[in-house]
């Protein structure tokens, strides 16, 4: 068992209030990935074997990617007011406002327990119980919550969790891939998942207009050798939003941060930033009111887009510079 004690103990008390439980609300945060979707899908699957009655709701469509996980179809996009739910549980949410629809919860929140299930380390602990274990993924937490309470997990279920791990973890190469991750996807491995054929499915189903949104990436590629930092711009109508360029260009062996600047049909501009090396860029992000990992991290700014650049890049210098002087 790879739980922490505190989270063993607050898992026995989940384990009471779901038996309690009726009308189980299941969500995550805003954008969701594989991780959200994964955990979310496979911890409805969890409730409802207490006998409850579980929605999954995201606000947000979900991304292409996503719709091969098995219980895709059952995330609803929209929240039935008109039920009367007696449990909420969030899901791989740092904070309770980056749920998308947080608006409609507001008048649920104080008559109704809150049950936050994360791994995020700036958590802000927002639960009436709060399970944060510094963990690869929310989906590696949740197979062995399912362990612990001897769920047996059939394989489209075990399916979402190894997602939600091979995602959250760039297939189990990035730094919080540990022992017990794989001890997790083990298991999971043994209930049924092919790991070649979700490879494919999650890492090799690229719709071709992608490549579209990687040219204009690689085009508009900056790399800054003297700092080791590599970033570009995705201004609107730069290729549709089915591809994490994050993930192409943090491949650059001259550089160890990463950040990729995507404007929004609203001008808003979506930042994601990464790190191979010391330079903690959830720092950078914290900045600017985002959040994330130590070596993983995301913002949201107004825009224009050139303002959003120049703002992060000089945050980003600003903690290279930091790290090096140090
Ligand atoms: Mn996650």
């Amino acid at each position: 068992m790879k739980l922490s004690e505190k989270t063993q103990a607050t898992a026995d008390e989940i384990r009471t209030l779901a038996l309690q439980s009726k009308q189980c609300l299941v969500t995550v945060h805003q954008d969701p990935d594989a991780d959200a979707i994964g955990s979310a899908i496979a911890w409805a699957h969890l409730l409802r074997q207490f006998g409850c009655n579980v929605t999954v709701w995201a606000e947000d469509p979900l991304d292409d990617y996503l719709l091969c996980l098995p219980g895709a179809e059952t995330v609803s996009q929209h929240i039935d007011m008109s039920v009367n739910y007696d449990s909420i549980w969030v899901l791989d949410n740092t904070s309770i406002e980056r749920i998308r629809g947080f608006e409609l919860l507001v008048p649920m929140l104080s008559a109704v327990p809150v049950v936050n299930i994360d791994h995020h380390r700036d958590n802000t602990m927002f639960g009436m119980y709060n399970i944060v274990e510094d963990i690869s993924s929310v989906g590696e937490l949740v197979t062995w919550i399912a362990r612990r309470w001897n769920i047996p997990l059939p394989p489209g279920i075990a399916a979402c969790l190894y997602a939600a791990i091979a995602c959250d973890t760039g297939r189990f190469l990035y730094s919080n891939t540990t022992a017990s991750t794989f001890e997790a996807a083990s298991f999971l491995i043994a209930q049924g998942v092919d790991p070649s054929e979700w490879g494919t499915r999650l890492f090799e189903s690229l719709p071709a207009q992608a490549m579209v949104t990687l040219n204009s990436a690689l085009h508009n590629l900056v790399i800054d050798f003297e700092h080791r930092f590599a970033y570009t711009t995705l201004p609107l109508g730069a290729g549709p939003d089915l591809v994490k360029p994050i993930d192409f260009i943090r491949q650059i062996k001259e550089a160890d941060v990463f950040a990729v600047f995507r404007e929004e049909a609203d001008h808003s501009v979506r930042i994601n930033l990464r790190s191979k090396g010391s330079v903690i860029v959830s720092r950078v992000a914290h900045q600017f009111g985002g959040g994330g990992h130590p070596k993983a991290a995301g913002i949201r700014l107004s825009g224009p887009l050139d303002c959003a650049v120049a703002r992060v890049v000089a945050a980003v210098l600003d903690e290279i510079n930091d790290v090096a002087n140090h």
